[in-house]
């Protein structure tokens, strides 16, 4: 990937890379198993010698891929989420080690187009806030849910108050990762270190399911098109899996390539965005299962481990933490 020069904007944040073209899209363009094919006249000139992937088994989409615009001065930021009213998305910085109770933990604040706002928007030790290393974030009503090492954390998505703490402890989690809302407003969250998802309803915590087949389960999301949750496998299957409290686990979509999958988001026309770590890539697939092994509409590659990703209002920017990096990307999401 080619280096801009970085620039300082006003607010002292710092950006690399430069505004994807407007026009840009990938989504004339279909890969399936190694062959290319295109469905319609492409907005720019496809390489029809294409190099196979490593894996063989997808081909990079296009002869370019466009540069993000990165948020940078992060402190180990693992997830991201939008908040639609708002227009801003709210970033979790783990500042320290992934399960350190070190009370330090942030969640920064920033605009739509990349600009920080408050980089310390919450944070740990501060204000009668406890945080320690928030994961996977949702937002239900005006509260910004977080799970963090040994608890599940509310605060108020407008004025970053803490409003809810529901302690985890006496579960003895292994990792809390991502958490999800069902369309009653009752929260998820998986545990990659025990194959679990618990339920959080008020100050209630449950096991709402305990099962291998989570093959260490990392991120979930609500999928309302099926009225059902979508779980990611971190333990190495391709296979995503989707669940409805009280049901079986059930295999959804299997990846053709990737691994260590994170953070999932379902667009709002359906088509599936994965993070994956084995890869360092974003997987966009369609709307509509495409068979045994799905097609990749769009992949996108990265350098370094992608954690929980977070999609616009729009579905047209994922923004994607390292948190290895200390920054967050956000990349332009093809049109289907
Ligand atoms: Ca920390």
């Amino acid at each position: 990937m080619r280096r801009m020069p970085r620039t300082t904007s006003s607010d002292g944040a710092l950006f690399g890379g430069r505004r994807a073209p407007r026009a840009l899209s990938w989504g004339a363009v279909l890969v399936v198993a190694g062959a290319l094919t295109s469905a319609a006249a492409a907005p720019f000139p496809i390489s029809t010698a294409a190099p196979p992937d490593e894996d063989g088994s997808v081909t990079r989409l296009g002869a370019q891929q466009a540069d993000p615009k990165v948020i940078t001065g992060l402190l180990g930021p693992e997830s991201v989420r939008f908040d639609p009213d708002q227009k801003v998305w709210f970033i979790g910085n783990w500042n320290g080690a992934a399960s350190a109770t070190d009370n330090n933990g942030m969640i920064s604040r920033v605009l739509e187009d990349g600009t920080v706002d408050a980089l310390d928007f919450i944070q740990g030790g501060r204000n009668g806030t406890t945080l320690h290393a928030p994961r996977g974030m949702t937002i239900v009503g005006d509260t910004l849910w977080a799970a963090d090492v040994d608890a599940i954390r509310g605060f108020h998505v407008r004025s970053g108050e803490l409003l809810a703490a529901v302690d985890m402890t006496r579960w003895e989690p292994g990792f809390l990762n991502d958490i999800a809302a069902d369309d009653s407003g009752t929260l998820y969250i998986t545990d990659t270190g025990r194959n679990r998802i618990y339920r959080v309803r008020g100050a209630n915590s449950s096991i709402a399911l305990e099962d291998s087949m989570l093959n260490r389960p990392n991120g979930i999301t609500w999928n309302e098109r099926e009225g059902d949750f979508v779980v990611l496998p971190f333990g190495g299957s391709q296979t995503l899996m989707s669940w409805r409290a009280g049901g079986e686990l059930r295999p959804w979509r299997t990846l053709p390539s990737g691994g260590r999958y994170d953070g999932i988001e379902i667009l709002h026309d359906g088509r599936v965005v994965v993070s994956s770590q084995t890869d360092s890539s974003i997987y966009v697939l369609p709307a509509e299962s495409s068979g045994r092994v799905e097609t990749v509409l769009q992949r996108i590659r990265l350098e370094g481990a992608p954690a929980d990703i977070a999609v616009d209002a729009a579905g047209t920017t994922v923004a994607v933490p390292y948190v290895a990096r200390n920054l967050v990307e956000l990349w332009p999401i093809g049109t289907p």
